[in-house]
């Protein structure tokens, strides 16, 4: 009789779903993996790229043992190690700079691969052991920094709505975000809403399969957002249909915002975003007489020059219009900033203060003072900014590089050192989602394919290999999952590891409805922050000169991908249909292109090849493409980023994938 055993874990991956799923493990082996149809976020749907997980596991392509560099860096030549050689060349070559540089000279690159708070970038992994060498901290902007800065100078923190809420939302704006592709879970709540008569828009400058779908697509001019939600707010003025008690008890700063708001009928905004001015106005009075109003904004739209200021004016509309009170009323950006774990990466073990490394700037600051590169959960060859300056980073020889990877990636044919890194269903982990209110466990399935290690078994192996005395190195994993759950914050109460572990899922302690600011804000006055001065920052597609580069590219999620995780599964690959951009038929015809053409895109970082589409979904003057397709896959063997700027964000030093002017010529 065979053994069957259903497993659960949750999903690693860098979407805001987090779901929960079952794994059928027959004879040690995983067989079949589902989403899990009790957990209410998830109810028993995966996606389409995570319905390929375990092929992916079993992938031919898997790194499975240590390897070392045997051609020239970035050949993707290797030789196969043991790992006691791996562990005794790092350790020599780390002590060695540690010695002679300091442990500045490390950068302990890590990205979103894992979410994890034992594997990944939310949590401890690894960051004790930097500590403890002195390393340069690593600044994770690369996804959501300006807009997580933005909502806290206003809210005082990321969080919001409950996404499950939607379900009560009378009217929903989808702003910059593409649901059905970028965390289709949220779908079945906006469809609830819908049955009970709900209004649905959706504003994006690509008419996206989310923007087919609902009642009203709005196709703004890139990066002008913030000039949109004045100008809604202004028509909210106009019909007196702001929350005059809400604003009094729950706010600051009113009087001078409502100025601002002044300075923006809607007749100016329509300028400003290229939208017909009676759109504007008849969504402004949507606005003004439908309570509750929900708005969905995810990561994307802040990926603009102004991507700060976008989520700063985005938050004013429910403290106008007094959203915050009703259940299916606010805004949902991230439920992060409601997750309260105690994330202790023992920065009391440095020795003394240290400088601190920016992700979307490794094609600047990977200089001489850097001498290792350590890149887990991460592709930057393919998804950081301005990848060929990156690339020529990256072939220096007195830089020692070590990749942890699943994978052959772009980034790990750069590396002196690949370590094989486990995947989801051959480690444990602990979740939580930044779409929903929920704790997730993921047990491992099985034992690790061939020689791989998890994240926090490679560190605590290291740490021993280099003779490290500092005891909380040396936590297990299911120490440190109970340290994370041990913050005493009341979201977590009654939330053990026993219980998560039988569970496999728990809701946070909260009520619910929720509504996090009914009765005020996590400031420290207690109360929203409206901004102050001029609001609207201008992206740089309207900034720069666009006579060489006339084009305004957004580089949005594909579909078949997640970042460039699943860039190399052979069917999606092949449904993704390779490289593509979309351009209106005007901006086409201008430049002779034929649709199927094959076209070069460029400006002066540099060039990707890629076929192109033509299509009235994307306005004029605009191109879209995907981010994920990896550079050696390609054709050309160059990607989207390769003509992305470092440029920072308004706030917090954020990205601006979205915020890039090109040109394209056939091929
Ligand atoms: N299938 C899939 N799912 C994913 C990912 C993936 O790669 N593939 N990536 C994951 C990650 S890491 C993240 S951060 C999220 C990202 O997912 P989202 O937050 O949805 O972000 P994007 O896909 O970058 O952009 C969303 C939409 O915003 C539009 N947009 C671009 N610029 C503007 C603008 O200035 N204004 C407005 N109104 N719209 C604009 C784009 O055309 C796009 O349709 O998704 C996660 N989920
Ligand atoms: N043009 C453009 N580029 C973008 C964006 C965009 O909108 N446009 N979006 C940006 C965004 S939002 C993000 S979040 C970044 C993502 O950029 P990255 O953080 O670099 O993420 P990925 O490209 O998915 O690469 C993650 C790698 O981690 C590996 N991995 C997964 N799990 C583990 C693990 O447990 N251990 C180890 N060692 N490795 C693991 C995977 O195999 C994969 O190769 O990309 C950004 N790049
Ligand atoms: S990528 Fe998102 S939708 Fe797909 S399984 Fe993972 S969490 Fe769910
Ligand atoms: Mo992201």
């Amino acid at each position: 009789m065979p053994r069957e055993l259903q497993i659960l874990g949750a999903c690693p991956l860098d979407c805001p779903d987090t779901c929960s799923w079952v794994v059928t493990v027959r004879d040690g082996e995983a067989v079949k993996m589902r989403g899990n149809p009790d957990q209410p976020y998830t109810r028993g749907a995966l996606c389409v790229k995570v319905n390929r997980y375990l092929e992916q596991t079993r992938s031919p392509e898997r790194v499975l043992h240590p390897l070392r560099r045997v051609g020239p860096k970035g050949s993707g030549e290797f030789e196969r190690i043991s790992w006691d050689e791996a562990l005794q060349e790092i350790s020599i070559r780390l002590r060695a700079i540690v010695d002679e540089h300091g442990g500045e000279a490390i950068w302990p690159y890590v990205g979103t691969g894992s979410l994890g708070y034992l594997q990944g970038c939310e949590g401890i992994a690894g960051r004790r052991f930097w500590n403890v060498l002195g390393a340069s901290r690593h600044r994770l902007n690369i996804c959501a920094a300006a807009g997580n800065e933005g909502l806290r100078q206003v809210n005082g923190t990321p969080g919001g709505m409950d996404p499950e809420d939607f379900a009560h939302s009378k009217l929903i704006l989808l702003w910059g975000t593409n649901t059905l592709t970028s965390g289709h879970h949220l779908w079945k709540f906006v469809q609830e809403a819908r049955a009970a008569g709900a209004h649905v828009v959706a504003i994006d400058p690509v008419r996206t399969r989310t923007a087919e779908q609902a009642d009203e697509h709005l196709p703004i001019r890139p990066g002008t957002d913030t000039a949109l939600a004045l100008g809604l707010l202004h028509v909210v003025l106009a019909e007196g249909a702001q929350d005059d008690d809400y604003l009094a008890r729950h706010t600051e700063g009113w009087e001078s915002f409502r100025e601002e708001i002044l300075r923006h009928p809607p007749a100016r905004v329509a300028e400003i975003t290229g939208l017909p001015e009676e759109d504007v106005r008849a969504l402004g009075l949507r606005l003004a007489r439908t309570r509750p109003t929900g708005i969905r904004a995810t990561m994307g739209i802040q990926r603009h020059a102004g991507g700060g200021a976008t989520l700063r004016a985005l938050a004013a509309i429910p403290a106008v219009t007094g959203d915050w009170r009703h259940p299916g009323g606010g805004l949902a950006y991230s439920t992060s900033g409601h997750i309260h774990l105690d994330i202790d990466t023992r920065d009391d073990l440095l020795a003394r203060p240290v400088r601190t490394l920016t992700m979307t700037r490794l094609a600047s600051e990977l200089d001489e003072s850097v001498k290792c590169l350590w890149v887990y959960a991460a592709n930057p060859m393919a998804s950081s900014p301005d990848q060929n300056r990156i690339r020529e980073k990256l072939l220096r020889e007195d830089l020692f590089t070590v990749v942890m990877e699943q994978f052959p990636t772009d980034t790990a044919d750069y590396a002196d050192i690949v370590l094989p890194a486990t995947m989801q269903t051959e480690h444990m982990d602990l979740h939580a989602g930044y779409g929903h209110m929920y704790l997730l466990w993921n047990e491992p399935a099985t034992a690790p394919a061939g020689e791989c290690l998890s994240t926090t078994e490679t560190f605590r192996r290291l740490a021993r290999h280099m003779g490290l005395t500092e005891p909380s190195l040396y936590d297990s994993d299911l120490e440190l999952a109970e340290q994370l759950l041990s913050s005493g914050h009341p979201s977590l109460e009654g939330i053990t590891l026993d219980r998560l572990r039988k569970e496999g899922w728990v809701r946070l302690n909260v009520p619910r409805p929720f509504l996090p600011f009914a009765e005020g804000f996590p400031t420290p006055s207690g109360r929203l922050r409206f901004p102050q001065g001029p609001a609207y920052v201008p992206p740089h597609t309207a900034t720069a000169s666009r006579e060489r580069y006339p084009l305004a590219l957004v580089t949005p999620a594909p579909h078949t991908f997640l970042n460039t995780t699943f860039g190399n599964n052979p069917e999606l690959l092949r449904r993704s249909g390779g490289p593509r951009v979309t351009v209106n038929p005007q901006d086409a015809a201008a430049r002779g292109l034929a649709a199927g053409q094959r076209v070069r895109v460029f400006n002066e970082h540099g060039a990707f090849e890629a076929e192109v589409e033509i299509s009235e979904r994307v306005r004029p003057g605009v191109a879209a493409s995907t981010k994920g397709h990896w550079r050696k896959l390609s054709p050309g063997g160059a990607a989207v980023n390769a003509v992305v700027g470092e440029r920072d964000a308004d706030l917090g030093r954020g990205a601006v994938y979205h915020d890039n002017l090109v040109e394209i010529a056939p091929l």
